[in-house]
């Protein structure tokens, strides 16, 4: 590949006249907005896991009241973005969130997606639109781009769970903003049980039904039990994974970021081609190696990984008698709707 012109090789005069009308010459800097096969990568493979920050984050709710935080979470950070840039990946921001017995986290909506993953304690909820879904280990709760939501703890241990958004896009884009409001009328205790089964759908429709997300809730038990049953039935399924989408129309349930879950059988081994789009594990259930080139992380439950992009990946669980349960994150609908989505095969 041609060598291109450097800044130090044109005059001091010219560059400063540059400059002085604001304009910048392309050559210099070519090479490094585009490279050449693969993109520059900021995102670095980074491990979180859970008995580190657990202790930090409990901290947390004795140092800062709720009213001082509104929202009491420790941000996963990947260095390779600057830690005060609260970003995992270039789209992805990741948080853990700490509620306490009796606490409130008042009533909000806002331009970024969310989605929380409950990592540990039962007894808290969050009401999204009226509808209340009550938080247990491994339920996903989507709380979507402008949809009214807040978390309320009825329950006697403390509730953690992880929070997955589209926040370092959408601030990029300058379209990130919050709109405060007023605590919530319930109007619903038990939406989730409208989509309780792929295939059929509430007759007369459902009052989310047709709206881009009908489906806010996907309790673990359903999850787990879709995974379970198609190791069984499907015993040469290269991968034992299941996707969260709309389940009126099969799309991604956000527009975003992907969702999925992600079962290895005993002693499974899964090679997974390297993709466009940086990929988050969070470890469900059991224990899994999530392996790359030059380095290797072994998740217990409750951690969580990141991985770049352009990244094949080896996914595998030593246990010789239990399974594995990763959820996935990834940007994979965004890149997909922009064109930009690649599989790489070796
Ligand atoms: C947010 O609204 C929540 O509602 C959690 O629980 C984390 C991080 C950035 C922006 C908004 C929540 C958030 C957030």
């Amino acid at each position: 590949m041609q060598e291109l012109g450097r800044l130090e090789d044109l005059p001091l005069e010219y560059r400063s006249a540059l400059t002085e009308k604001n304009l910048v010459p392309l050559w210099p800097s070519l090479r490094a907005v585009l490279p050449p096969g693969v993109p520059t990568r900021r995102t670095q493979p980074i491990c979180w896991p859970y008995q580190e920050l657990r202790p930090l984050l409990l901290q947390a709710g004795v140092l800062t009241p709720m009213e001082k935080a509104e929202r009491r979470v420790l941000v996963l950070a990947n260095p390779g973005h600057g830690l005060e840039n609260m970003k995992a990946s270039a789209t992805i921001y990741l948080g853990m969130q700490l509620l306490l017995p009796g606490e409130w986290a008042p009533a909000h909506r806002h331009t970024p997606n969310a989605v929380r993953m409950i990592v540990e304690g039962e007894g808290a909820y969050t009401t999204v639109e009226g509808e209340k879904c009550r938080m247990s280990r491994g339920d996903l709760i989507l709380t979507p781009t402008g949809l009214w939501h807040e978390h309320g703890h009825d329950g006697e241990e403390p509730v953690v769970w992880l929070d997955v958004l589209d926040l370092p896009l959408v601030y990029f884009m300058e379209t990130s903003y919050v709109t405060e409001g007023k605590r919530q009328a319930v109007t619903s205790e038990a939406a989730d049980s409208a989509y309780h089964c792929a295939g059929v759908l509430p007759a007369p429709a459902f009052k989310r039904a047709g709206s881009a997300f009908p489906m806010l809730h996907y309790p673990w038990v359903n999850v787990r039990a879709a995974l379970v049953s198609m190791a069984a039935r499907q015993p040469d399924a290269e991968a034992v994974q299941v996707a969260y989408v709309n389940p009126e129309t099969g799309a991604d349930c956000q527009k975003i970021l992907g969702y999925s879950a992600l079962m290895l059988r005993p002693g499974e081994a899964l090679n997974l081609p390297a993709r466009s789009c940086a990929t988050v594990f969070h470890q469900i259930e059991g224990g899994a190696h999530v392996s790359v080139t030059a380095q290797s992380f072994k998740l217990a439950a409750a951690d969580t990984c990141c991985i770049p992009g352009y990244t094949p990946v080896t996914l595998r669980n030593d246990s010789a008698t239990e399974p594995a349960f990763l959820f996935i994150a990834d940007d994979a609908p965004l890149q997909k709707a922009l064109g930009l989505y690649e599989i790489r095969n070796p």
